[in-house]
């Protein structure tokens, strides 16, 4: 039968379930990939499971998040993440060594083989023709200890391009097109497939931006066919004998069917508080901008960076405007000091950060009270830059460097034009900065600071529970939202108790408390619940706090995953409606759970409203074995998977 690029990939790899969408199916992974905000809880977990090595063809630990050191608690962190990874056979990239898609993206993926990482944007690597999946740490642990991963079988849209890009439109705007397209909700339950003749005029780093930014759309992964032009990028990464050619059938089939033409798209521009609140940068001209902020693993590849250097040389950004600069990797910083656009970028007026994260996730670089920031990044969330009233919106490089030398929201294709720099035909290669591990790992101790405590203990889901309606919360909430993140707050991932303080914080500051107080709870979640990061912590710290089940309209897939695996009953309103019925503080009382988690569907006796409602769900075996254990780290320890 005929195939999509991720049907063939997923046929490889299958370890049981039927590739029908809808189906669980449970792949075998070959590379898994952790950043430090969400690797300390993973490996934490890894050790739980107790076998001595990885059992992946490749894994590697990045440090990019957690890079500020304000104190013991990174650096710590940093030193337990470089010990477990030696120990147990994971490769360890320093801190300063880059964002962990953009150096996977450069030195590790390989076309045709599976990846999941303890990240959202892990699908960057589809660019590269990789089935890529963002997971929670959990089930990245379970992956190196050689376990499958569970996904449900998505739908495959296919996005259709045709066309060019013209000078100054570029592949974010390609991203934001289909956002203001499909939504951040639109590609939730499925795969998106780029194919098209547009597809060969796209270089592997634009291919990227694309595939990361996929995630926004709620996706389960994106993935470009690996053809000649991956080829060149695996040839000047000098990895050629890691190309294998992948397409589609010719007659494969999709469930729908997206156009694009490149050649007709405007720089596009993402406002404030959402990814898919799309509009014309034309459209905005002349709004006034305070900070400019160009990096993240959406837009920091060497080519972004030189188009920036570009627009920037010889000339001074405004006096109103702070730009910061974040290459994504050393192999980016190196490449472009050796050709001197790092200059051209200073001497504009630019502040250099680290290869990192950074403002992306609120370290450090966060915009003035009520600010304008415009950011070459995925996401735009409330709260997230660290200014509660900062006003982000999402563009490309060249969108951002255009405005920040007028100072005002400015269409790039009004510039002068530029010489576009070529792609090298051999990248600077220098893996120095990422520590193979211990060839006997028995003999290396692991160093635990302090601030590593103990992983949270899960409870098994019992027969009946009545819980309290601890918080209200509407469509979309985050991640960022149920944990955020930060300068204050990452440093704490390791630390499940401190963090918990934090918790709903942006929606609700005394949520901790009371949540506290309360006893086994409940939240009540409108759609699209828990979008956004694969953070487990989203998932476990509500569970510290007691929260036992989360009833909602819908849910995020990585999300939704997490709360199964952190041993948190997820259920869907069965009637919508009822949502409006639940009030925050209603007391719930869940009866024949088991039996009702087998058969989909779970009476809840609203003592408060005096009605039933019911909650559906659509557990497999296994989810249903794992929920009933408390937690898929328990799950894994008795069934040995
Ligand atoms: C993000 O972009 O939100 C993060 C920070 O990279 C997260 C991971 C995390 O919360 O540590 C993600 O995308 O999964
Ligand atoms: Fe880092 Fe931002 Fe990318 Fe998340 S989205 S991995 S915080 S650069």
């Amino acid at each position: 039968m005929s195939k999509t690029i991720a049907q063939k990939i997923i046929a490889q790899h299958l370890v049981s379930g039927e590739m029908k969408s809808g189906n669980e199916v449970a792949l075998r992974i070959d590379q898994t990939l952790t950043q430090d905000a969400t690797g300390t809880m993973a490996y934490l977990e890894f050790e739980t499971i107790g076998i001595p090595r990885v059992r992946t063809e490749f894994s590697v630990a990045y440090v990019d998040h957690n890079t500020l050191q304000c104190g013991f608690e990174n650096a710590d962190d940093h030193r337990y993440l470089q010990s477990v990874t030696s120990k147990y056979g994971i490769h360890f990239s320093r801190p300063g060594n880059g964002i962990c898609h953009q150096v996977h993206l450069e030195r590790f993926g390989i076309p045709g083989k599976t990846l999941i990482g303890s990240d959202s944007h892990t699908p960057t690597a589809g660019g590269l023709g990789m089935l890529s999946f963002g997971a929670g740490g959990m089930d990245v642990a379970v992956a190196m200890a050689g376990g499958a991963y569970y996904i449900t079988m998505p739908k495959i849209y296919k996005v259709h391009l045709t066309g060019s890009l013209r000078p100054f439109v570029t592949a974010k705007d390609v991203s934001l097109e289909l956002l203001r397209i499909l939504s951040v909700k639109g590609g939730v339950g499925a795969i998106i497939e780029w194919g098209g003749p547009g597809v060969a005029t796209l270089s592997v780093p634009e291919r990227a931006t694309i595939t990361n930014m996929g995630t926004e759309l709620g996706a389960t992964t994106s993935i470009f066919p690996s053809d000649d032009v991956t080829k060149a990028f695996l040839a000047a990464q000098g990895r050629e004998k890691d190309f294998t050619p992948i397409t589609a059938d010719p007659d494969a089939e999709y469930d729908r069917i997206i156009e694009i033409n490149l050649s007709e798209l405007k720089p596009l521009i993402a406002c404030p508080h959402s990814p898919d609140n799309v509009v014309t940068v034309e459209s905005l001209k002349g709004v006034k901008v305070d900070q400019v902020c160009i990096g993240s693993c959406t837009n920091s590849s060497l080519m972004d960076m030189l188009k920036v250097a570009a627009i920037l040389k010889n000339k001074t950004i405004s006096p109103n405007v702070s730009l910061s600069i974040s290459p994504g990797s050393r192999q980016v910083l190196t490449m472009l000091s050796e050709e001197g656009a790092l200059v051209d970028i200073l001497a504009s007026g630019a502040r250099l950060l680290e290869c990192a994260c950074g403002p992306c996730i609120g370290m450090g670089f966060s915009p003035n009270h009520g600010g304008v920031s415009l950011r070459t990044f995925n996401r735009n969330f409330y709260g997230r830059s660290g200014t509660e009233n900062g006003q982000v919106y999402l563009v490309s490089p060249e969108t951002a460097a255009a405005s920040a030398l007028t100072g005002y929201i400015t269409d790039p294709t009004t510039l002068e034009p530029i010489t576009i720099p070529n792609l090298p035909e051999r990248f600077c290669i220098d893996d120095s900065a990422v520590l193979p591990p211990a060839k006997d790992g028995s003999t290396v101790e692991i160093v635990r600071g302090p601030n590593i405590k103990e992983f949270p203990k899960a409870k098994p889901i019992p027969d009946a529970i009545s819980v309290n309606a601890i918080i209200k919360v509407g469509d979309n909430i985050t991640t960022d939202h149920i944990m955020p993140a930060g300068a204050k707050i990452l440093p704490y991932r390791s630390n499940i108790p401190h963090l918990s303080q934090f918790c709903f914080e942006v929606c609700d500051p005394t949520f901790h408390e009371r949540a506290k107080q309360a006893g086994d709870c409940v939240i009540i979640g409108g759609s699209n619940y828990g979008q956004g990061s694969s953070r487990e912590h989203a998932a476990l710290v509500p569970m510290y706090l007691g929260v036992r089940c989360v009833l909602a309209k819908s849910f995020a897939r990585i999300h939704v995953a997490n709360l199964i695996n952190a041993g948190v009953l997820p259920l869907t309103f069965e009637n919508p409606d009822d949502y409006d019925c639940v009030e925050q503080n209603h007391v719930l009382r869940l009866t024949d759970i088991h039996k009702g988690m087998e058969e989909g569907r779970i009476a809840i006796f609203d003592e408060t409203a005096n009605k039933t409602i019911y909650g559906v769900c659509n557990f497999t075996d296994r989810q249903q074995k794992i929920l009933k254990m408390g937690g898929l780290l328990n799950y894994s320890k008795e069934c040995n998977e």
